[in-house]
């Protein structure tokens, strides 16, 4: 596809911030087709025959990044997928947790595309532990436990907000409060993002 036809919003914040219950009400609002990078490593690690489980695996476990070859080429056959399988469809894609390092973030943009914004859930460590917590009562994740949390927090604040500040410094950034409800975090996120997309 040629990135031009493209329309690319970065999904950014902390380890259960909401990244994930915010992008499934924009699908429906706005017609986004929503690519979560840890959902498409969590598949690939699933996947028979993948060279990657193991390294995945241990990736997520340890809460840290995986090599970004693997994962920009898993958003990549995603979104061309899309593209292929939907021909009439708007080309408009989240792209929910990702980048998270800088080296995939100049990676992505330069062989997939540019991405027109950044969304950015802002939320308290605290909260955020209490929600991945009580999350992990039910939802088998194998990083929503006490230990992995702590170093899912520590790359993030090391690796991850740098790549927010850089989006930041050239006024790409859309930060929003992820503290409240979900439904006060999408009535903000949609007020904000229908004036920066000029929609
Ligand atoms: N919840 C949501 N919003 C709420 C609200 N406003 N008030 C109260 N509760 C709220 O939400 C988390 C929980 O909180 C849910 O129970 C929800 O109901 C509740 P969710 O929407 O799932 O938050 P999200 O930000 O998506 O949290 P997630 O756990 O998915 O974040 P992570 O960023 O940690 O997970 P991800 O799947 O993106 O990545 C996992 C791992 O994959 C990474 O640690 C890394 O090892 C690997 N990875 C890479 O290596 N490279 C990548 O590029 C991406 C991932
Ligand atoms: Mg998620």
């Amino acid at each position: 596809f040629s990135p031009k036809d493209v329309t690319v919003l970065f999904v950014l914040g902390g380890p259960g911030a909401g990244k994930g219950t915010q992008c499934a009400r924009l699908v429906s609002e706005y017609g986004f087709t929503h690519l979560s990078a840890g959902d498409l490593l969590r598949a690939e690690q699933e996947r028979p025959g993948s060279e990657f489980g193991d390294l995945i695996k241990q990736c997520i476990k340890d809460g840290a990044i995986v090599p970004m070859e693997v994962t920009v080429q898993l958003l990549e056959n995603a979104m061309t997928e899309t593209i292929k399988s939907k021909p009439g469809a708007p080309k408009k894609f989240l792209i929910d947790g990702f980048p998270r390092k800088m080296d995939q973030a100049f990676k992505f943009e330069e062989v997939v595309c540019p991405a027109r914004l950044v969304l950015f859930y802002d939320c308290p460590e605290q909260e955020m532990e209490r929600r991945l917590m009580e999350r992990g009562k039910t939802s088998g994740r194998a990083d929503d436990n006490a230990e992995s949390i702590r170093k899912r927090f520590r790359t993030f604040i090391e690796t991850s907000m740098p790549v927010v500040g850089h989006y930041e410094k050239q006024g790409r950034v859309v930060k929003i409060d992820a503290t409240p409800t979900p439904d006060a975090v999408f009535h903000t996120t949609r007020e904000r993002l229908t004036k920066a997309l000029g929609e």
